[in-house]
């Protein structure tokens, strides 16, 4: 069972060269940490990426809520990136059009293709969008991989039933470009597929505008391979660092004892 296994075997189970790197970066780091970086300015994320990036495996954005993005700040991240030796997730959750998706993903101010790593996308328009992904990154060369959000964290979400199963299947087809699934709880077995689970706070809570929180360990159990933090951190009262130190031993040593069990 892909719970029970190191990351440092996935590494070598994997049919995504990306999702192979990301494995053995966690394993040789020790972090199973996702860092949400929703800060509104540019200098505060490069700080933020700076400060934390030797003790996370993932840097996740939101580019559009930047006020002032440009082009350097896309350069000194990727630079930090290297650096720290940490992945950049652009979190757009696409959901149109393969054609639209497209432009999206390659074009416009933000040039995602470019610099991101991963991406996340929403399964609502089946399959062919991965399709036409799949065409999109032919050009680049560089390795790329997107997170198919399965489930979403938030009270309510419609991301249930039937809908979650044909994500899951979508995933293990495609597990050349998708490196795993967005979700709250454990539904692939394949080892090469990462379970990617935001909502994840110290104590078990809510932001009081729909988001859910489960403790770290609950994360884990529930079969997370990386955790994603966002407020937990960037809002902590004693400063990002300590909190960053914080989930990601609370977080690993979970991890330890799940593969251990
Ligand atoms: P926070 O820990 O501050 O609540 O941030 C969670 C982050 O994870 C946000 O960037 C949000 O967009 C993302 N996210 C989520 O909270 N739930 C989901 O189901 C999917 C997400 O990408």
């Amino acid at each position: 069972d892909r719970l029970e296994l190191p990351y440092s075997k996935r590494a070598k189970l994997t049919m995504n060269p990306l999702a192979s790197k990301l494995l053995e970066l966690m394993e040789s780091k020790q972090t199973n940490l996702c860092l949400a970086a929703d800060l509104k300015e540019a200098d505060a994320i490069l700080e933020l990426a700076n400060v934390t990036g030797p003790h996370i495996a993932v840097l996740k954005t939101h580019v559009d809520i930047i006020e002032d993005f440009n082009e350097s700040f896309i350069l000194r991240l990727k630079k930090l990136a290297k650096q720290h030796r940490f992945l950049l997730m652009e979190d757009r959750k696409f959901g149109d059009i393969g054609n639209t998706v497209s432009l999206q993903y390659r074009h416009g101010l933000y040039k995602i293709a470019e610099w991101a790593d991963l991406i996340t996308v929403h399964p609502v328009s089946g399959a062919s969008v991965i399709d036409t992904l799949k065409k999109s990154v032919e050009n680049i060369s560089e390795p790329r991989g997107i997170f198919l959000v399965a489930e979403m964290s938030c009270e309510g979400a419609l991301t249930t039933g039937d809908y979650t199963k044909s994500a899951v299947s979508m995933a293990e087809k495609a597990s050349d470009l998708v490196v795993g699934l967005v979700s709250q709880s454990n539904l692939s077995a394949q080892p090469g597929l990462l379970q990617l689970t935001p909502g994840v706070k110290l104590s078990k809570s809510g932001d009081g505008l729909g988001q859910q929180y489960n403790d770290p360990r609950s994360v884990i159990n529930a079969g997370a391979d990386l955790a994603v933090v966002g407020r937990g951190i960037t809002q902590a009262p004693d400063g990002y660092l300590k909190a960053t130190l914080e989930y990601k031993r609370e977080l690993w040593n979970a991890y330890e004892e799940r593969i251990n069990a």
